[in-house]
């Protein structure tokens, strides 16, 4: 099968042309496993990893309070009974440092370092059809052709600069959660002004504001969060999990977002108030993405919604001492159609003298400036705010914009991104028509960040390995999404996003938070289970809807 060995040492980089059986773009939690998968059916893999370490989001998200927000012992891998048995997880929601530790260990278990280069960026990858092979180039002079290309390039990887004017002008370090550096960065004494209110603000916030001298947050949007109720592991819990693991896991793969939150099976219309209230009760109290379990419909029926987000906004009053802080910071959109947030300490920390909330919601931010920056309609009224550091917590540009990114080309030379133009194009969120061999692990169109992310890398990783394993027993040539497979898949999974109430605001799913995308729901909403029966029906068809060679 192979042609040449995959081995390449993390500092030095080839210019000659090399082959491989797959190039894998990307060194998270997918490209790790998919290394790993592939090697152990003999096969040689080379990633490529822009970062200076492995770990994805892991590596690049080191804002202050970055932690996971599914439990550490189900967000983990599953593959190997010996890594869940050994690995001890300190708190029930990982800390940054502990996840980058966790990867950084498996890398090493495995020992996979051989064959990942990284602080190299993947600029190109080109199908050739007379060799039926991806030419991969990067910015270090890699060329590799490699018969398979796998992007693990992460759903949430592209940081979302906001295109203000003056951008470049402050006078101070400016800074975005999802690019944050590896140094320590301290506060102390400094007047910082933070943009976003989203998920990674919400947990960087209460760290900022417990240093700087005074933390301004430029809310556009106000987000639902539930408390995260974080807290370090009980052994006699570990040990329990740890005697019966297989079920955990067993149970996570049989809910919407692969992972057991012991959700409740009823709508609200089928319980009482009383039952109704205990639950909610009992939901803030577990704390953390279990509040999605509340109930099977919140998301779908608009009064079931009302009464979960009713409940949140008054624990928001709650939490706020003042009046017109709590009332700005409780959201008016369907909860949860935004992803919903799990903090620590978020809303209580606007009850601190050195923190201030400004309003953008109706008057933009109009200018960033080289003492700060302005509020305002860009006239001279505007109102000017000054500080010592600044920090964009504005997201990223979700699903595609890592893909966008790279110059993807296929049959015939069409790019992956003129393809999509209009919204992505996928058959399962696994392969698009006219780019044969190519996959995405945790593509647009598969559940993905409906998830416990990595129960679901390990469903792609494990279904796109074993398609490679079909094509080596068949001697095939090429696998590739048929147009009629892939148009219907599109069509389902705009389908099923119809019937939620999904589609109501501005969210990532939907891209709405990058000026000039396409307004398209891009993630899976159907739930893991059915995706899963899909994917397995379609493989036991002969890979039904894909077109082999
Ligand atoms: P999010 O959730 O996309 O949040 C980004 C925040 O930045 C959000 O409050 C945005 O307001 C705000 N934003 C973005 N652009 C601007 C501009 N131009 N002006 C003002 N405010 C702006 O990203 P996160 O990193 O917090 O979280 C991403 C995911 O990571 C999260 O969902 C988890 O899955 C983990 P908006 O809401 O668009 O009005």
């Amino acid at each position: 099968m192979s042609v040449s060995s995959a081995s390449s040492n993390q500092s030095s980089n080839s210019s000659t042309a090399r082959t491989v059986d797959a190039v894998i773009v990307g060194a998270g939690f997918a490209g790790l496993y998919m290394l790993h998968r592939l090697r152990e059916q003999g096969l040689t893999a080379q990633i490529f990893e822009a970062g200076s370490g492995a770990g994805g989001t892991w590596f690049w998200n080191r804002y202050p309070g970055a932690r996971v927000d599914v439990e550490s012992m189900q967000y983990s891998y599953q593959f190997s009974e010996e890594l869940q048995q050994e690995w001890q997880w300190s708190e029930r929601y990982a800390p940054q440092a502990e996840l980058l530790e966790y990867l950084n260990h498996v890398v090493e278990r495995f020992g996979l370092a051989p064959d990942i280069q990284f602080n190299t960026r993947v600029e190109s990858a080109v199908f050739d059809d007379s060799s039926k092979t991806w030419q991969v180039s990067t910015d270090q002079g890699d060329q590799v052709n490699a018969k398979y290309c796998i992007m693990a390039t992460g759903c949430l990887s592209k940081a979302n600069k906001p295109d203000i004017a003056g951008m470049d002008s402050f006078n101070g370090p400016t800074y975005h959660t999802g690019e944050w550096p590896h140094e320590e960065v301290d506060f102390s004494g400094m007047r910082v002004g933070i943009i976003g209110t989203g998920s990674s603000a919400i947990q960087a916030i209460p760290e900022i504001a417990r240093q700087a001298e005074h933390l301004t947050v430029f809310q556009r949007t106000p987000n639902f969060s539930v408390p995260a109720r974080n807290k370090p592991l009980d052994p006699e819990e570990v040990k329990n999990v740890k005697q019966n693991y297989g079920a955990l896991r067993e149970a996570g793969q049989q809910q919407f977002g692969a992972f057991d939150a012991d959700s409740n099976t009823k709508a609200a219309a089928e319980m009482s108030p009383e039952e109704i209230k205990a639950e909610l009760n009992k939901r803030w109290q577990m704390g953390g993405l279990n509040f999605f379990g509340v109930f099977v419909d919140f998301l779908v029926t608009q009064e079931t919604n009302d009464i979960v987000a009713d409940f949140v906004r008054e624990k928001i009053a709650e939490r706020v001492n003042d009046p017109e802080t709590a009332a700005l910071l409780a959201p008016n959109t369907v909860f949860g159609c935004k992803r919903i947030c799990a903090d620590t300490d978020y809303f209580e920390t606007y009850n601190r003298d050195n923190v201030t909330l400004v309003d953008i919601s109706k008057t933009a931010i109009s200018a960033i400036t080289p003492e700060g920056l302005k509020v305002g309609d860009g006239s001279s009224e505007d109102k000017a705010y000054a500080f010592d550091a600044l920090v964009f917590a504005t997201g990223f540009d979700a699903m595609t914009g890592s893909l966008n990114k790279i110059d993807i080309r296929g049959c015939d030379g069409q790019t992956l991104k003129e393809k999509w133009a209009a919204g992505p194009l996928t058959y399962l969120g696994l392969c698009s028509a006219g780019f044969p061999n190519l996959f995405t692990i945790s593509g647009p169109g598969s559940p993905s960040v409906f998830t416990n992310m990595v129960t679901s890398i390990e469903q792609h990783v494990e279904y796109i390995g074993d398609i490679i394993a079909y094509m080596t027993d068949n001697k095939l040539a090429t696998i590739e999404a048929s147009n009629e497979a892939e148009t219907q898949w599109v069509a389902h999974v705009n389908e099923v996003a119809s019937y939620t109430l999904l589609n109501s605001c501005n969210s990532w799913y939907l891209g709405a938070n990058i000026p000039g995308k396409k307004r398209v729901f891009m993630p899976y909403a159907g739930g893991f289970p059915p995706y899963v029966a899909k994917c397995n029906e379609v493989a036991a068809k002969g890979y039904e809807g894909f077109t082999l060679t």
